[in-house]
């Protein structure tokens, strides 16, 4: 029988993400919801890697089962990096992403330094303690406006220069060939098999 992992997030667009390219790993995966496990896991470390693996943590003590957790968000140069690991509170709770975007791009008006990247950090942990760990990076640039209507986030102001488009112009599949949590996820999916013996 598939070995059950709970895939520890409250954003049903990235539990989308996760579960489309876990797809072909051949493990169950399920939501919290799903095994009755519904709690809120404070983001308190100050690294995406950090962050992944207390909500993998909390989520695999609760649930005893294995977890996988994804944190992920937006550094722009011209901001110190930032929003970073705050991307899903940036401007404070009452924000949608449409709100979100339309920050960002205030908050980058005049400025000529579009550089971006975004990060996603994957941590998994078993209940025997044991981790599996992996990370992907994305570079591109903030677009001037938001195009495109696809993904999530801050995908519609989040420029692809080889392909000349945000990634709210590309399909999921063409999205997740080249994300940040595409690539994560291709690494930890190797890991994954490893220790499965695949
Ligand atoms: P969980 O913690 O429950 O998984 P969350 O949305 O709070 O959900 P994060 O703390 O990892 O997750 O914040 C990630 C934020 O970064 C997310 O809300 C988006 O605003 C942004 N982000 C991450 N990946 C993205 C992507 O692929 N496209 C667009 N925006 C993304």
């Amino acid at each position: 029988m598939a070995e059950k992992f709970v895939l520890a997030t409250h954003n049903p667009k990235k539990l989308e993400e996760l579960r489309d390219i876990l797809s072909g790993l051949g493990v169950e995966v399920v939501n919290p919801a799903g095994v009755g496990v519904d709690i809120e896991v404070e983001e308190t470390g100050t690294t995406f890697a950090e962050n992944a693996m207390l909500k993998a943590q909390a989520i695999s003590a609760a649930a005893k089962l294995p977890a996988i957790a994804d944190d992920s968000g937006l550094c722009v140069d011209a901001l110190n990096g930032g929003p970073g690991v705050y991307s899903a509170r940036y401007g404070g709770e009452g924000l949608d992403d449409r709100a979100r975007c339309m920050l960002l791009l205030n908050n980058m008006r005049g400025q000529t330094t579009r550089a971006a990247h975004f990060a996603c950090a994957i941590a998994c942990v078993f209940p025997d303690g044991e981790t599996l760990t992996a990370e992907g990076r994305c570079d591109g640039a903030i677009s001037f406006a938001p195009i495109g209507t696809g993904g999530f986030g801050y995908d519609p102001v989040f420029l692809v220069p080889d392909k000349g488009k945000t990634f709210g112009q590309l399909t999921p599949e063409e999205k997740h060939a080249i994300s940040h949590r595409g690539k994560a996820l291709k690494e930890f999916a190797e890991k994954l098999a490893a220790k499965l013996g695949g």
